[in-house]
Formats: structure tokens, C-alpha cells, sequence
């Protein structure tokens, strides 16, 4: 009974997957899928090889990471504000730290290569946006 469910939610992922190339509101998101050196932030520039992104000053820092498939990612809240790590509608996977308080620490594993854009859900309209670049 469970079967069925389970293998259209994969679906649903691989499909969310391809959409999301062109799912940015930014003027000039890259279509490319990533391949080798050429990949761009959705901001500009080149991403952040790391995997622990620090939460704070109503910022992800570094904004825009590349990992590889695989790869355990994690946020660390060192402010005093209270945040989220919120995957973006149509992004390719979807995920949500709640409420990460100060000390609050979030790891996601990201399996497949592709672009994940997310938010923190209370200050999105401030900018505090980011974005998980797999390989
Ligand atoms: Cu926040």
C-alpha cells in the first residue's frame, strides 16, 4: 500500500529537479546543470566549496556553496535571532530546520546534483536567502 506513494513522491523530485533551473526570480539564473568549474551563484559569482554554513546577521554566510553529492551540509545559528533553513517552493528537494535558535545547529544530506535554493522563512523579504550547489 505504501509502495505506490512512495515511488510518485520520486518522481515528483526528479521533475521538481528539472523545473527548478528556471524556478529563480533572479533575471539571470544559469540553466547549465553544473558541470566542472563553470558554475554560477544565482547572485554572480562562484560558489563557497564548503559544507557548514554559519547563520546569523540575518545572512547565510557563505551565501552560495557547492558540495558534493553526498555531502552532509550544515547550519549553525551563532546569533541571537531566531531563524529557519527552508528549502525554496520548487526546489528540488524540500526541507525545513524550524525554528533554529540561537546554537542551533541544522544538517541536511544532499543525494542528488542539482541546485537547491532556500530562505529563512522570517526573513526572506530582508534578503537572507542562499543556495546548496551539488555535484
Ligand atoms: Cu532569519
Amino acid at each position: 500500500m505504501g509502495y505506490s506513494r512512495a515511488f510518485s513522491l520520486s518522481i515528483l523530485l526528479v521533475g521538481s529537479l528539472v523545473l527548478s533551473a528556471c524556478g529563480s526570480s533572479n533575471s539571470s539564473t544559469p540553466s547549465d546543470s553544473g558541470t566542472g568549474s563553470g558554475l554560477t551563484c544565482p547572485k554572480g559569482g562562484s560558489p563557497v566549496a564548503t559544507t557548514s554554513v554559519t547563520v546569523a546577521d540575518f545572512s547565510f554566510t557563505p551565501e552560495c556553496i557547492v558540495v558534493s553529492a553526498g555531502s552532509t551540509v550544515t547550519w549553525t545559528n551563532t546569533g541571537v535571532p531566531v531563524h529557519s533553513v527552508t528549502s525554496d517552493t520548487g526546489a528540488p528537494l524540500t526541507f525545513d530546520s524550524g525554528p533554529l535558535g540561537s546554537a542551533g545547529v541544522f544538517h541536511w544530506i544532499f543525494d542528488s546534483p542539482g541546485t537547491v535554493n532556500y530562505h529563512c522563512t522570517a526573513h526572506e523579504s530582508l534578503g537572507m536567502v542562499g543556495t546548496v550547489m551539488v555535484q
